[in-house]
């Protein structure tokens, strides 16, 4: 049977996605919920959250990282299906058969061998094997998980790899073609795996650390307070996470590590050694724009969204909560100043912010006319007034919208018509 292309389905006998079809079996556990997320693809979707900060992070690499030529290192992969194969996101990793992480109650499986990827680590063995050594992939990852304001079975990571021939890691050091990056007859120590020297894996920590740091101190700004802890990933070795301090506790941003050897050897890069991370990208979302719950990511409401767009991606933003309060609405209504030059639209929303402040959610020229006699100009703004945190009062909206009126006219010169 062909599949049905945008719109997955689930039958007795098979799963339909992305145009493909999936037989059906003991391990399938894919639900419809799910399988509708498939597509979505928010990382690219143009001022989605998590679309601007994967533009960052590659603006962040392109302007960082150039090749001999000027060109950017990193190659970006963000259109990678997220079905992939068990062998891709488990066995090309080294996770053994029975790894706990393997679960079938952890994961979402279309069948024995057909899965939605977990991380987009399935992806490093066959971009490595294509001839690449350096590159980025951002995409959807799915976990079997419960939902709430830091949980949501569908979430975002960007993975980057690096690998490094003996000259290109080796050749900023002085004398640095005297040294190796194997050895032969060594011991996996806490430090290093096995084949590598530990002057080489000491080098490629230093470089990962280092090109982690610069990463989230672009982002978030040089006063950021990050930290480095000791941790266990199958197909790296050492292997570290990063946490950041974020509202007066650590949070763990990412994970990376030394590449281990075997999976390079496979993948036909056993010539070279590499680092690996892997961030999600919910998590920097929510810090640098104050997110307060990952469910956000998947409104469509426009009181979310728009705060996002913008011509600069790299201008500041802070999320403003959408409130569950309800609006209240008043118009105000002047004649502008004869002098048209001395007025201006933004003139007056800057004065309703700064005497509303945050109760004003939103604040629109919703008329405007000149009179056929006199030739003067009126304007109408609809102020809508919204309280975060409980029921605005009738009485509270009005006495601030008195106080715009009467400052409209003795600081912008207008003639009220209230
Ligand atoms: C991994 O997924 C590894 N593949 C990371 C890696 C890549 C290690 C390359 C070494 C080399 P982990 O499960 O810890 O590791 O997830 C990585 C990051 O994804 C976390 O640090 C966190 O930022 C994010 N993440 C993990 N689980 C969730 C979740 N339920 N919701 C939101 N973000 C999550
Ligand atoms: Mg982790």
């Amino acid at each position: 049977t062909r599949g049905s292309g945008p719109h997955p389905t689930i039958s007795q006998d098979s799963v339909e996605v992305l145009g493909h079809s999936f037989p059906r079996d003991d391990f399938t556990n894919v639900t419809p919920k799910i399988l509708a997320k498939i597509g979505c693809n928010l990382h690219n979707q143009s001022h989605h959250p998590l679309w601007l900060i994967k533009e960052r992070i590659k603006a962040h690499f392109y302007s960082s990282y150039g090749g001999r030529s000027g060109n950017p290192l990193f190659s970006v992969h963000d259109t990678l299906s997220p079905v992939v194969t068990v062998e891709q996101n488990f066995d090309s990793l080294l996770i053994p058969p029975g790894h706990a992480s393997r679960k079938r109650g952890d994961n979402y499986y279309l069948n024995r061998t057909t899965m939605l990827r977990a991380h987009t680590s399935a992806h490093q063995s066959e971009l490595v094997r294509s001839g690449l050594d350096a590159f980025l992939v951002a995409g959807d990852v799915y976990r079997r998980d419960e939902i709430d304001a830091s949980h949501y079975p569908v979430f975002h990571q960007m993975e980057g790899v690096r690998l490094f021939s003996n000259h290109q890691l080796f050749s900023k050091v002085q004398n640095g073609e005297d040294l190796s990056l194997f050895e032969r007859g060594g011991r996996r120590t806490p430090q290093k795996q096995e084949t590598h020297t530990l002057e080489a894996v000491k080098l490629l920590e230093f470089d990962l650390k280092q090109t982690l740091t610069r990463l989230v101190k672009h982002l978030f700004g040089e006063d950021l307070q990050v930290r480095w802890v000791d941790c266990y990933f199958p197909f790296t070795h050492p292997s570290f996470e990063m946490e950041v301090r974020f509202q007066g506790d650590w949070m763990e941003v990412l994970g990376c590590g030394v590449m281990e050897q075997e999976l390079l050897n496979s993948a036909g890069a056993g010539n070279k050694l590499g680092w690996a991370f892997g961030l999600g990208l919910e998590r920097l979302a929510m810090v640098l724009y104050n997110i307060p719950d990952i469910r956000l990511f998947w409104s469509r409401d426009e009181r979310f969204l728009k705060q996002f767009r913008g011509q600069d991606i790299h201008r500041p933003i802070c999320f403003q909560p959408l409130s569950k309060y309800p609006p209240l609405v008043n118009d105000i209504s002047f004649w502008l100043p004869d002098n048209r030059e001395s007025f201006t639209e933004n003139d007056f929303y800057d004065l309703v912010r700064s005497i509303g402040g945050d109760l004003v959610e939103k604040v629109s020229l919703v008329d405007e006319f000149t009179h056929p006699k006199t030739g003067r100009h009126s304007q109408c703004y609809r102020i809508t007034y919204r309280h975060m945190e409980r029921t605005l009062s009738q009485q509270e909206a009005r006495l601030v919208h008195q106080q715009i009126e009467r400052a409209s006219e003795t600081e912008l010169g207008v003639q009220g018509r209230y």
